[in-house]
């Protein structure tokens, strides 16, 4: 095939005039339209003097438009670097720099920002902004609506996103398009997918849940998409009874539970309610079954996997567990000092095998080999068990790692900027329960000697640097961080000691 992601996801719908998205306003994209743009836009970022296998960076509001320029790149072989809208300036400069993007795409508002940081390394930059506007479009405006696809093997590399790391330096995550069509290929067949279904999409677009996850297993079903610009609470409402299924992050369905209107009747014609990215309580699942009658699906992933596991689509979805591993996904779970696998049953660390695993970090063949074993296996750094029945429960992380709404925060990175802050020795940033986001960030901040370190100048530095989203809800001054005998900095105790910190208080 000469083009597998495209050919099999975008290409199928070449003069398709069946409605893809239903927008906000009550506009429609048909796939027709929508492909054109693709076209249009593939020959704009090749004008920019993109090739294939060069990266394009794009920090930009989700749009038909932003959602064109995935396709776009695909078609034209270019690697596809979303960025979280939320990244500041500072972040943005790392990701710029080590990605070596050739074109950097951003909102106009930030343009002037980022001009000098594409410039410092080597790259272009145009505008697209929420409204579809921008020099990208004005320049695409004036391209053929057709373009000669980019031949590309399985093996070529489709995407790059970054995810954290526990030493506080991003990694990219290098997709190709065999990992991104296997995944959505079985997810399309797992969740039985159609063209008949409309998905309810208020996910963003730069992460794998809302771009490859939802986008793919719609683009590969010919269904719709009720295309939301974000989470609205009143907007889901409204809009519920035109869709069939739902993919979510925990914290959509909290929200729609506290919620009266959100009742049986309101559900009743839905077909699929989908929840990951972050754990699902228990609890959550069965208020939803008792409210509506459904059982939300409940599935694992990660970015450097796209999905590992799920609940069943006919069978019994376990409450508290990520189901099975999916078709064509070898799951097991292994000592984390021997790398040894565990008799059923026994906790231990989570690593998955199969086409939808990365080829590795961009860049950083060391990071690689600590996590992507030379047989394939990648260590998740999840740490899981596998009950009687198959049933695979995620039962905490081996990573220092806090889940905030579905965003991944990494303390490591908060914790070096506020060490670097006047008057602090010392910090350490847990992740604690939060009725809403399910986690938030508390940040523990141990002085110098006979320092007061002010914490509204910490906070507004922190601010600076760092995205909104991973932004501490609270610093604390303590005297000292409670250490193991090897001086290792024991946060389970701290998460113990805070654990109310955000909780209504109920007892
Ligand atoms: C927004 N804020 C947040 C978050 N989102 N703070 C912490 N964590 C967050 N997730 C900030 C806002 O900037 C705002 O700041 C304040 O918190 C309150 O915002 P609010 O209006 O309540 O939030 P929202 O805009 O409604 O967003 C909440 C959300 C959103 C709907 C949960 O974060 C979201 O869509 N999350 C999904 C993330 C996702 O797609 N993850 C998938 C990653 P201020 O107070 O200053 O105004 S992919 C992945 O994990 C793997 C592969 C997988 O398995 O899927
Ligand atoms: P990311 O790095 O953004 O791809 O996030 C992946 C991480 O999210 C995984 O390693 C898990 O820790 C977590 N995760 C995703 N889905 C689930 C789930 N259903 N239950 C528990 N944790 C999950």
């Amino acid at each position: 095939m000469a083009n597998p992601l495209y050919d099999t996801l975008f290409g199928t719908h070449d003069g398709n005039e069946a409605t893809f998205l239903h927008m906000q306003d009550g506009t429609s994209w048909s796939y027709d339209a929508f492909l054109r743009k693709v076209a249009q836009f593939a020959h704009a970022i090749t004008a920019e003097g993109l090739v294939p296998g060069d990266r394009l960076a794009a920090q930009i509001e989700k749009s038909p438009e932003a959602l064109a320029l995935y396709g776009a790149c695909a078609q034209a072989g270019v690697v596809f670097l979303p960025l979280n809208t939320g990244y500041t300036v500072d972040e943005l400069t790392y990701f710029i720099e080590n990605s070596g993007a050739k074109l950097v795409l951003c909102d106009v508002a930030k343009k002037k920002e980022l001009t000098s940081v594409a410039e410092s390394y080597g790259a272009r930059i145009a505008t697209l902004n929420s409204d579809g506007s921008g020099t990208l479009s004005d320049n695409a405006q004036t391209m053929p609506d057709r373009f000669e696809t980019v031949s590309c093997d399985q093996d070529d590399l489709a995407a790059f996103l970054y995810t954290s790391g526990t030493t506080g330096r991003s990694k990219g995550a290098m997709l190709s398009q065999g990992n991104l069509l296997s995944n959505a290929q079985t997810l399309l067949e797992y969740w039985q997918f159609t063209s008949k279904d409309v998905l309810l999409h208020a996910l963003p677009i730069f992460h794998t849940h809302g771009l490859f996850v939802a986008t793919n297993v719609i683009l590969a079903a010919g269904g719709s998409m009720v295309f939301l610009p974000k989470f609205d609470l009143d907007v889901m409402i409204d809009r519920l009874p035109s869709a069939t299924t739902l993919m979510g992050v925990p914290t959509f369905y909290t929200r729609l539970l506290s919620d009266d209107r959100f009742t049986k009747e309101l559900t009743s014609h839905m077909r699929l309610f989908v929840s990951g990215s972050a754990p699902l309580l228990a609890e959550t699942h069965t208020a939803f079954e008792a409210r509506t009658g459904h059982r939300i699906l409940e599935r694992y992933g990660m970015t450097e996997t796209n999905m590992n596991t799920s609940n069943p689509y006919d069978g019994e979805r376990r409450a508290g567990t990520v189901g099975f591993p999916l078709p064509g996904v070898e799951l097991k779970i292994t000592d984390p000092a021997t790398g040894n696998a565990l008799p059923q049953g026994d906790i231990g660390q989570i690593e998955v095998r199969g086409p939808n695993v990365f080829k590795g970090y961009w860049q950083m063949p060391e990071k690689t080999a600590e996590e992507l074993r030379s047989d394939g296996f990648f260590i998740t750094g999840d740490l899981g068990q596998i009950d009687p029945d198959g049933y695979v429960q995620v039962v905490g992380r081996d990573k220092d790692l806090i889940i905030s709404g579905g965003y991944n925060i990494y303390p490591k990175e908060i914790e070096l900027v506020l060490d670097d802050q006047p008057g602090v020795l010392e910090s350490a940033v847990i992740g604690v329960p939060h009725p809403d986001f399910g986690e938030t960030v508390l940040a523990l901040i141990v002085p110098e000697k006979n320092a007061a370190p002010d914490l509204d100048a910490i906070a507004a530095r922190a601010a600076k640097s760092l995205a909104r989203f991973k932004h501490p809800r609270k610093l604390l001054i303590i005297d000292s961080l409670p250490r193991n005998t090897m001086g290792k900095v024991q946060k389970n105790v701290l998460r113990q000691t805070y654990k109310d910190m955000f909780e209504p208080a109920s007892g």
